[in-house]
């Protein structure tokens, strides 16, 4: 069988979800750095890959599929064996919770992610502005309101929605950390999973990458505007 390939940016929330998700179901899996900052995303030959011409993109032989959402749910599906159950369960109504989670991902707490980022590689900002710290608030209060009444944000265990929302809020603290007097479940949740062995591996190095990168270009921001 073909090894698994990930195109992957180490700073990349949603690709170190993926890389989160394959590590605990021990698969093989070859990563492809794609080099972001130099525009590989958007060669006609990645965006053969995925047309929308962002990372992650899982080829399975011959198979393509890109978002992260879709790919920890293919992975999870295809190659979850005893884990399957436990990191996306079949029960309707608990699946329906995780994919609520990871819908808000997608579009609003991930997006809340991408206009400081967005807005950074365009040049635009030296630091988070106001605006953007406000809608990180609002995210932060929509998931302490999902783990107010349980310890992960779709059910009583680490699921794949809690890999997708959690890789956004361990690199959202470079941006803005929720304040634990106002966001307290949400705080509680955040070291929750930090505390996981996949959080330590993969996501701590991951982030502490993303932090230099930050760094760097706000500093560039900076010296250009004065
Ligand atoms: N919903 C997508 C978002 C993927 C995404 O936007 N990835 C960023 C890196 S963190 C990217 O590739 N950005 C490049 C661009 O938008 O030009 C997912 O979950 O995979």
């Amino acid at each position: 069988m073909p090894p698994l390939i990930l195109h992957r940016v180490l700073g990349s929330p949603p690709a170190r979800a993926v890389m989160m998700l394959s590590e605990l179901l021990k698969l093989q899996v070859q990563f492809n750095d794609v080099k972001l900052l130099q525009g590989e995303h958007k060669t006609p030959e990645f965006k053969k890959l995925n047309p929308m011409g962002t990372v992650p993109v899982l080829q399975d032989g011959d198979f393509v599929l890109s978002d992260s959402h879709a790919i920890m749910k293919y992975l999870v599906s295809v190659y979850g064996g005893d884990k399957r159950e436990s990191l996306y369960p079949s029960d309707v109504r608990t699946r329906a919770l995780l994919d609520q989670a990871m819908f808000f991902n997608a579009g609003v707490f991930f997006k809340a992610f991408t206009n400081v980022t967005r807005d950074t590689f365009l040049g635009v900002v030296s630091e988070p502005t106001p605006q953007h710290i406000e809608e990180i608030e609002s995210s932060f209060e929509v998931v302490d309101a999902y783990v107010r009444e349980r310890p992960y944000i779709a059910t009583d265990r680490l699921t794949i929605a809690d890999l997708a929302a959690g890789s956004t809020a361990a690199t959202m603290k470079v941006f803005h950390k929720p304040d634990p007097d106002r966001f307290p479940h949400c705080v509680d949740w955040v070291s929750r999973l930090e505390e996981e062995h996949v959080f330590k591996t993969i996501m701590t190095p991951g982030v502490v990458y993303f932090t230099k990168v930050m760094n760097a270009l706000w500093k560039r921001n900076k010296e250009n505007k004065e």
